[in-house]
């Protein structure tokens, strides 16, 4: 029987096994590449340094900044400085502010077909679109992976997304994603990496592919992936690295999970309302709301191609008094095409705002809308309050969308505006890697100094799991919590990544304004802290602070419906129970601040026994499980990947 594309690549990186286990067993993969932004960053290498290896043993390693460029004080820029000296000595390349967001450089410079990628952050899959198998993963996890050691996932499921014919006019790659997303919700793609095949393939550009795989983020994907073909091949000569390319596509009789339809022609141009990427409708249907705010950019539609028709429906026009438009240019490569093609002009003499080629207001930094604003974005999360305003709606769109509607003043569908105009995609692209630092050898690197700013405190780490815990269920929230309820961003918080004493105050703020009190008042009367939650608890960025920081609080359960897959490694990696409700109706049987416990939990674990939770404020008694590999159990054990490393396992 044949194989798919994933089956391929994943057969090609076995560390410990020579075939692929079963559906759902774990796997251990060879990492060959590895990224890291500033947020997670700046964690992933304090963690790094505390695993005591001298150079990165990968084929290559890279730290972006990109995500806290706003320096309204020291922190961001010691931050920035701390990570560029231990790339410097540790052996990665350093791609200095300015030089873009991490996933649209990586995918223009260094993605390579079929080669494996984590980066500390839910977007790396956008690397999918060159064909690699690209996956978010916490810092910790980047830490080990840039030691030589092995990534772990569990088996996926495959499910083939098979697209036929070619998009309309002004209906773009962003339109298919939101149609997936429509199709298969915000839970739909937790466990499978997803393919994508069928003729219509032919008919998409790397960027737009990647824009495609980028959100699958959205839908809990493991990891989406697209062929290596004859498009790859064009647009890694056209960035003067022809000499990458191999081709690769799954075999004809491979067989998948499931397969899923999409004729490219009947794509309707769509909109995610707030406050979910799977609030799906099309712009026809949602009709003319008025815009107070549109923003294009973010590592889901900043490339060129996306820039280019931005400029060409503005051209010449005037943005709407109403409206704000904010664009920010993916990498400086984009910039500087844009400058030297004039189109740079043409969206600066519209009224452009033109941003920084950064993550900007994707992650709140900067641009909050204003109060009760409608705000349309190219982005790919529109969770409740990211924007930094707590009452704005934002509406998840393509730039041809977004584009007509900030001249227009209301949401626009652009299919009504008459031609499409020409874009003319390079045959080559501007390229200079002059922002790229290359690492010290390592007999240079030997004498280099890590500087580590003031800002920088040391992350808590668990002790080994008792045998029985006394918790206080010190918070229970609903279906659909994201990281974002649990560790915010946004320009007051983000600068605080490397504190976490500092940024525990506001853990879990948007649910419970006590929380940090409450966490706090619990372990001074000897206690530990829980959180229950529903289901898909977790979804959203990788940010191993929405797990570090519970852990500093307290928390060392975390008892759901269901999880998400990176925020539950991120949970085993900190040392927090990740456990799951037998039968989901008993979540409605706990109440805030019951008493719990999880008597012999310890032994529960080592023996694969029953795992039992006592609510003593009720006398409830309710089953739960946890889904784990042997070392995952064993990380537990230890108090997470750090003891659990440092014990020599
Ligand atoms: C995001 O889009 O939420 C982020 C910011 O890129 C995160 C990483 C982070 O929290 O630093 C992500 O998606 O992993
Ligand atoms: Fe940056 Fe936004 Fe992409 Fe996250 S989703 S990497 S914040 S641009």
């Amino acid at each position: 029987m044949g194989q798919t594309l994933t089956e391929k690549i994943l057969s090609a990186h076995l560390l410990e096994a020579e075939t692929l286990p079963a559906v759902g067993e774990d796997i251990a993969l060879r990492i060959d590449q590895t990224l890291t932004q500033d947020a997670t960053g700046t964690m992933a290498y304090l963690e790094f340094e505390a695993m005591g290896i001298p150079r990165v043993r990968t084929e290559l390693s890279i730290a972006y900044v990109d995500h806290n460029t706003l320096q309204t004080g020291y922190e961001n820029a010691d931050d920035h400085r701390f990570i560029q000296s231990v790339a410097k000595k540790r052996g990665l390349k350093f791609s200095r502010p300015g030089n873009g967001i991490c996933h649209q450089v990586h995918l223009e410079r260094f993605g390579v077909p079929g080669k494996t990628l984590i980066g500390s952050d839910s977007h790396t899959p956008t690397g999918g679109g060159i064909g690699m198998l690209a996956f978010g993963a916490g810092g910790l996890d980047v830490a080990v992976a840039m030691g030589g050691g092995a990534y772990h996932i569990a088996m996926p499921k495959v499910t083939l997304i098979k697209l036929t014919g070619k998009l309309r006019p002004y209906v773009s790659a962003k339109d298919v994603i939101l149609e997936v997303l429509r199709r298969m919700t915000v839970k739909g793609g937790v466990g499978k990496i997803i393919e994508y095949g069928g003729e219509g393939i032919s008919t998409l550009s790397v960027p737009e592919r990647a824009t495609i795989t980028n959100m699958g983020a959205e839908l809990g994907a493991t990891t989406s992936v697209f062929p290596s073909d004859a498009v790859t091949k064009a647009f890694l000569e056209a960035q003067e690295r022809g000499e990458v390319y191999v081709p690769l596509a799954a075999d004809a009789d491979a067989m998948y999970y499931e397969t899923i339809e999409i004729d490219l022609n009947a794509v309707e141009v769509l909109a995610a309302k707030p406050h979910m990427p799977d609030n799906v409708a099309s712009v026809r249907e949602i009709g003319p709301i008025k815009v107070d705010q549109v923003l294009i950019g973010s590592c889901t539609n900043s490339s060129l191609r996306d820039m280019l028709i931005t400029a060409a429906i503005l051209k010449g026009k005037t943005v709407c008094p109403s409206v704000s438009l904010g664009i920010a240019p993916g990498s400086k490569q984009v910039l500087t095409m844009l400058a030297e093609c004039g189109a740079l002009a043409d969206l600066i003499s519209a009224g452009a705002r033109i941003l920084e080629s950064a993550c900007g207001p994707c992650i709140g930094m900067g641009q909050s809308p204003n109060s009760g604003a409608v705000s349309l974005r190219t982005f790919n999360r529109n969770f409740e309050g990211r924007s930094g305003t707590a009452d704005a709606g934002v509406y998840l769109v393509s730039p041809e969308t977004a584009a007509v509607s900030a001249i227009t003043g209301v949401l626009t569908d652009p299919t009504a505006q008459g031609a499409f105009p020409a874009i003319q995609l390079p045959a080559a692209f501007l390229v200079n890697d002059n922002m790229i630092i290359e690492p010290a050898s390592p007999a240079e690197a030997e004498a280099l100094p890590i500087l580590y700013g003031p800002n920088i405190k040391p992350f808590p780490v668990a002790s080994q799991l008792p045998n029985s815990i006394q918790f206080n269920a010190v918070l229970k929230v609903g279906d659909d919590i994201t990281t974002d309820h649990i560790m915010p961003a946004g320009a007051k918080i983000l600068p605080y990544r490397s504190n976490i004493p500092y940024m525990s105050q506001f853990c879990f703020r948007q649910c419970d304004e006590h929380f940090a009190e409450n966490c706090k008042a619990v372990t001074a009367a000897g206690q530990l802290a829980a959180v229950i939650g529903g289901a898909n608890y977790g979804q959203g960025s990788s940010r191993e602070h929405a797990a570090l920081v519970p852990l500093y609080l307290g928390v060392r359960a975390v008892i759901v419906k269901s999880f998400a897959r990176i925020h539950a490694a991120n949970l085993i990696n900190a040392g927090i129970l990740p456990l799951v409700f037998d039968d989901p109706e008993d979540y409605d049987l706990i109440r805030q601040g019951d008493s719990l416990a999880l008597p012999d939990i310890r032994e529960a674990l080592q023996t694969g026994g029953e795992i039992r939770l006592e609510n003593k404020s009720n006398g409830g008694r309710y089953k739960l499980h946890a889904h784990l590999s042997d070392r995952q159990r064993d990380m537990l054990l230890a108090g997470g990947l750090l003891p659990y490393t440092k014990q020599g396992a």
